[in-house]
C-alpha cells in the first residue's frame, strides 16, 4: 500500500482507491498547494491576502484552511487525458475525472515534488509538480512512454479547469504568442475602496506549454459536452474545437496528437498559475519553462528545503518514525515558521508556538517573531489575537474574537528559544509598541504577566471572555464571570518559567513576585477545580463547574490535566489519578482525545465548540495539538513509556490497517484524527488532512528535548533521554550551539544511572559544557536496563 526509500525522502501510494484523501503539500513563502492521489488540487498564493487561480465551479465562501474539506467531480484539479486514436479507449491521469483503474500506479510525495506514476495500456504516463522558491506557479512535467511494442496513435489532453472565476467578469483565449491559454476575470467587489486594493490582483490564470499544441478548448461546458468529464464530448471528437470563452466559465485544456513509436519517450512542460498582465506571464515563461528552468527551479528548491532541515537526525528501531523525524516533520515545522500558514494576521497563539518550532531549525526565525509580536502589545499589557504581518492586513474570522490566552505563550516559547541559543541579550533589547512607548523586551513580558496575574476573579481564577487556547470555547465567560482551569494553569506555568528566566537574567526580585504569582494560581485551580480524580475544565458564568465527573458530556478535558503536570498545581498523588483518568477515558488507538464524551449537543453555556460534529475538532477528536501538550508533559513528568506510545500514535502506519483508517500518508502530522471512538468507533482514527496545526512544532520540541533528551541549556547540553523501555539501543545527531553531537545510545546490564562519555572520556555530569562551534562530538551515553510495560508488550 504505501512504501518508503531507505533514506526516506520518497513515500509513495499504491492505489487511488483506498486512501482517496491522501495528499501531500508544496509551498513557498507566496504560495501552497495540496494535491490528493487522484489529483485533486487545492492551491492558495497571497495578493496579500491569501487568493486563489483555479477554483471551484461556483460561487466560493472564503474561510481560513478547513479540515476534511470533500472532493468532488468538478473540484479543481490537474489532469491529463490519454486517448487511444484507434480504438476510441480514454483514460486519465493521475486517476481523476475518468477513473479507469491502472494497471499500476504510484503517488509519490517527495520533500520537493510530487508526482505519479501510472501504467495503463502500454502506457506508462509519469506526471510531476514543483514549485519555485519565489514565484507564483506550477512547474508540471509530463513523460509519456509507449511500452506496448507496437506504435500507437494517441492524444494527450492536460486539462487545468479554473473553474468560477467571478461573476462580473470571466473570459479566455488561447493566445499563441503567449504560448498558451489565458483566463481573465475581475476579482468581484462593490466598495469603491475596494477597486483600488485590487487593482494590482493578478485575476489572470494562465496554462502554458513548452510544446505547440494541435488544438484547445477554453470553454468548459463545450469541454464536457453531454459526455460529462468522464467522457468529456471535445476529447470524443477528433480535435479541440479552439472556442473562446465568453463571460461563461473558462477552462484550459490542450490536445496533442501523437504517434509513438515503440520504446518512444516523450515529455511535455507546462506552467500554470495566476499573473497580473501579459509581461508577467512572458516574464515567467521566460524565467521557467523550459528544461533549464526546471532543473534552476528544482536546484532552489532544495536549497530552499536544506535551509529547514532541522538539528536533529535519527537511528532507531522504528525506521517509519526515523523517516519522518529526519525530514517529514523538520519540513512541516519549518513550512509553518518560514510561511506563516499564508495569513497576513496568525493568531497570536499560532504565531508564537510557530516559531517555538523555529527555535531548532533557524532559531533567528524566533528572535524576529518575539519582537515583531512584542511591538504590537497593547499599552495593557495584553497581547493581541492576532499578529498583523503585512501593510494594510487587518485582524479577521477568529482574530476578531476576544481570547485570554495570548500572553501566556510568550515566555512558553522564550524558555526553549534561551535554551536554544543562550541569548539572555534579546530580554534587554527595546521594543517600540504600536502605541509609541518604548520598553525592552523583559519589560513588556513583565507587562503581559501582570495583565495575566489581574485578568483573575476573586478566587485567582483567570476569565476566559470568548476563548482560550480554544478557540470555540466561546460562551462559558462572554458575559464577563466565566473561568478558564486550563488558562489559570497556562497562567501559572508561564509565570513560573518567566519567574525562572529573570532569575537567570539576575532580576531576583521578579523572580519572587512571579513564583508568587504562579503559587497562588495553581493554589486556586487545586482549591476550586479539582474535581477528585482530574481537573475541571473551567467555571461558566453562572457558576457551574463544567468538565467534571457528574458531566454526562464533556466529561474530562485533556488540557488541564497536561497543564497542571506542567504547572506544578498536581501533587504526584493527583497526577497519578489525573493520568490514570485520562488513560481510562480518553486514550484511543489513535492518540488522547481532546475531551470526553464527545457532546452532541448545543451546551449554552460552553459554546460553538458543542456544536461541532462529536469527535470532530475540538468536540473530542485527537486533537494532536493538545495530544502534543500531554505528550510534553509526561516527558517533564519522567513518564517515557506512555509519553512514547501517544507519541507514536500520533504517526499514521507502518501497519496496513492503520493507513487504510488514517487515510493519510506518513508526511505530515495532521491537526486532528476523529475522536469519539466509543460514540462513533467507525470513523474513529481517520485523518482531517489539514496540515497547519500548531501540532508540528510541540512534537518536534518533544522528540528533541524528551524523547532524545537532547535538551539545551543555554551554554550546555543537557542529556536526559527517555527512550521507550523496549529501545535497546538508538543513535542522534544533533546540531547545537555550532556543533555536531553523535550520540549512541545503548542499554547495559548493571547500568544504574544514565552515563555520558564525550571521545571516550567519561563526564561527571550528563551534560556537555564548553562548547566549540564548529566541532564534532562523539557522544556515548549508556542506559539502565528498563522493565517498563511496553518491554513486555514487545516481547
Ligand atoms: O484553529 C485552531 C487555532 O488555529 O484551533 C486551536 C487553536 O488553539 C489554534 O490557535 C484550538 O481551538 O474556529 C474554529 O472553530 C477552528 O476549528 C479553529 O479553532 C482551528 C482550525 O481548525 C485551525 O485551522
Amino acid at each position: 500500500l504505501i512504501a518508503a526509500s531507505d533514506d526516506g525522502t520518497r513515500v509513495s501510494l499504491s492505489t487511488p482507491t483506498a486512501m482517496p484523501l491522501a495528499s501531500a503539500f508544496l509551498w513557498n513563502r507566496r504560495m501552497m498547494v495540496q494535491v490528493n492521489c487522484r489529483g485533486y488540487a487545492s492551491a492558495q498564493f497571497m495578493q496579500p491576502e491569501p487568493a486563489k487561480y483555479a477554483h471551484a465551479p461556483n460561487l466560493e465562501a472564503r474561510t481560513f484552511m478547513q479540515p476534511e474539506q470533500p472532493y468532488y467531480a468538478h473540484h479543481p484539479g490537474r489532469f491529463f487525458y490519454l486517448k487511444d486514436e484507434d480504438d476510441g479507449a480514454l483514460f486519465s491521469v493521475p486517476y481523476e475525472p475518468v477513473r479507469a483503474a491502472a494497471e499500476r500506479f504510484e503517488f509519490i510525495a517527495e520533500p520537493g515534488r510530487i508526482g505519479w506514476r501510472v501504467q495503463q495500456a502500454g502506457l506508462l504516463i509519469e506526471a510531476s509538480l514543483q514549485l519555485t522558491t519565489d514565484d507564483v506557479v506550477e512547474l508540471w512535467l509530463l513523460r509519456v512512454r509507449n511500452l506496448s511494442g507496437r506504435t500507437r496513435n494517441i492524444s494527450l489532453y492536460p486539462y487545468f479547469p479554473v473553474g468560477y472565476m467571478s461573476w462580473m467578469n470571466q473570459s479566455a483565449a488561447y493566445r499563441p504568442e503567449l504560448g498558451g491559454i489565458v483566463c481573465a476575470s475581475v476579482t468581484p467587489y462593490q466598495r469603491v475602496e475596494d477597486y483600488f486594493k485590487h487593482r494590482d490582483f493578478k485575476d489572470l490564470t494562465f496554462l502554458l506549454h513548452e510544446r505547440a499544441p494541435d488544438a484547445w478548448e477554453t470553454r468548459q461546458a463545450a469541454f464536457e459536452g453531454e459526455g460529462g468529464l468522464h467522457a468529456p464530448s471535445a476529447v470524443q471528437a477528433p480535435l479541440l474545437a479552439g472556442g473562446q470563452a465568453h463571460y461563461e466559465t473558462p477552462t484550459t485544456a490542450l490536445q496533442y496528437r501523437l504517434a509513438l513509436a515503440d520504446g518512444a519517450d516523450e515529455h511535455f512542460r507546462f506552467l500554470f498559475g495566476p499573473a497580473r498582465d501579459e509581461a508577467e506571464i512572458a516574464a515567467l515563461r521566460a524565467r521557467h519553462l523550459s528544461a533549464e528552468g526546471f532543473a534552476a527551479a528544482d536546484a532552489a528548491y532544495a536549497q530552499y528545503l536544506a535551509l529547514g532541515r532541522g538539528c536533529l537526525r535519527i537511528e532507531t528501531p522504528e525506521p517509519a518514525l526515523d523517516r519522518f523525524v529526519n525530514h517529514w516533520l523538520p519540513r512541516q515545522v519549518y513550512y509553518h515558521g518560514d510561511s506563516n500558514r499564508l495569513t497576513t494576521d496568525p493568531q497570536t497563539r499560532n504565531y508564537l508556538q510557530d516559531h517555538m518550532g523555529m527555535v531548532y531549525v533557524q532559531p533567528q526565525s524566533m528572535r524576529q517573531a518575539i519582537l515583531r509580536a512584542l511591538s504590537q502589545q497593547e499599552a495593557s499589557g495584553a497581547m493581541p489575537d492576532g499578529i498583523l504581518l503585512a501593510e494594510g492586513a487587518e485582524l479577521k474570522y477568529i482574530n476578531q474574537i476576544p481570547h485570554t490566552d495570548h500572553c501566556v505563550w510568550l515566555p512558553v516559547c522564550l524558555q526553549p528559544y534561551l535554551d536554544e541559543t543562550g541569548d539572555y541579550a534579546l530580554l534587554d533589547e527595546a521594543v517600540t509598541g504600536s502605541d509609541g512607548a518604548t520598553a525592552t523586551v523583559s519589560e513588556r513580558i513583565c507587562a503581559a504577566m501582570r495583565w495575566l496575574l489581574a485578568a483573575r476573579d476573586d478566587r485567582g481564577l483567570s476569565y476566559i471572555a470568548q476563548g482560550d487556547w480554544c478557540d470555540p470555547m466561546n460562551m462559558v465567560g462572554y458575559q464577563g464571570r466565566g473561568v478558564s482551569g486550563w488558562l489559570t494553569l497556562a497562567t501559572a506555568h508561564a509565570l513560573a518559567l518567566w519567574a525562572g528566566i529573570c532569575e537567570r537574567h539576575g532580576r531576583m526580585e521578579l523572580a519572587v513576585e512571579f513564583r508568587a504569582g504562579a503559587a497562588q494560581a495553581n493554589a486556586a485551580v487545586n482549591a476550586h477545580l479539582w474535581d477528585g480524580d482530574w481537573y475541571a475544565r473551567g467555571i461558566t458564568d453562572d457558576g457551574v463547574v463544567f468538565g467534571v465527573a457528574s458531566d454526562t458530556e464533556g466529561r474530562i478535558y485533556l488540557n488541564p490535566q497536561s497543564w497542571a503536570m506542567l504547572s506544578g498545581a498536581a501533587d504526584p498523588a493527583r497526577q497519578a489519578r489525573l493520568i490514570a483518568a485520562v488513560e481510562a477515558q480518553l486514550e484511543t488507538p489513535f492518540g488522547a482525545m481532546m475531551l470526553a464524551p464527545a457532546y452532541t449537543g448545543m451546551r449554552e453555556d460552553v459554546g460553538r465548540l458543542t456544536q461541532k460534529f462529536p469527535g470532530s475538532a475540538e468536540n473530542g477528536s485527537v486533537y494532536n495539538h493538545a495530544a502534543a501538550f500531554y505528550i510534553h508533559s509526561l516527558y517533564r513528568t519522567g513518564d517515557g513509556d506512555r509519553a512514547y506510545r501517544l507519541l507514536r500514535q500520533m504517526l499514521p502506519g507502518p501497519d496496513p490497517q492503520d493507513y487504510l483508517r488514517r487515510g493519510q500518508l506518513p508526511v505530515f502530522v495532521p491537526n486532528y484524527y476523529r475522536g469519539a471512538w466509543r460514540q462513533y468507533p467507525d470513523s474513529a482514527g481517520r485523518s482531517s488532512q489539514l496540515f497547519n496545526t500548531g501540532t508540528a512544532a510541540w512534537l518536534y520540541r518533544c522528540i528533541i528535548e524528551g524523547l532524545f533528551g537532547l535538551h539545551g541549556d543555554g551554554d550546555v547540553l543537557r542529556i536526559a533521554p527517555q527512550l521507550p523501555s523496549h529501545w535497546m539501543q538508538a543513535r542522534a545527531r544533533r546540531r547545537f550551539r555550532g556543533a555536531e553531537f553523535e550520540v549512541e545510545f545503548g542499554r547495559e546490564a548493571g547500568c544504574e544511572r544514565v552515563a555520558v562519555s564525550v571521545d571516550g572520556v567519561p563526564m561527571a555530569e550528563a551534560a556537555i559544557g564548553a562548547i566549540e562551534a564548529g566541532r564534532r562530538y562523539r557522544v556515548q551515553v549508556v542506559l539502565p536496563l528498563r522493565e517498563g510495560p511496553s518491554v513486555a508488550a514487545a516481547a
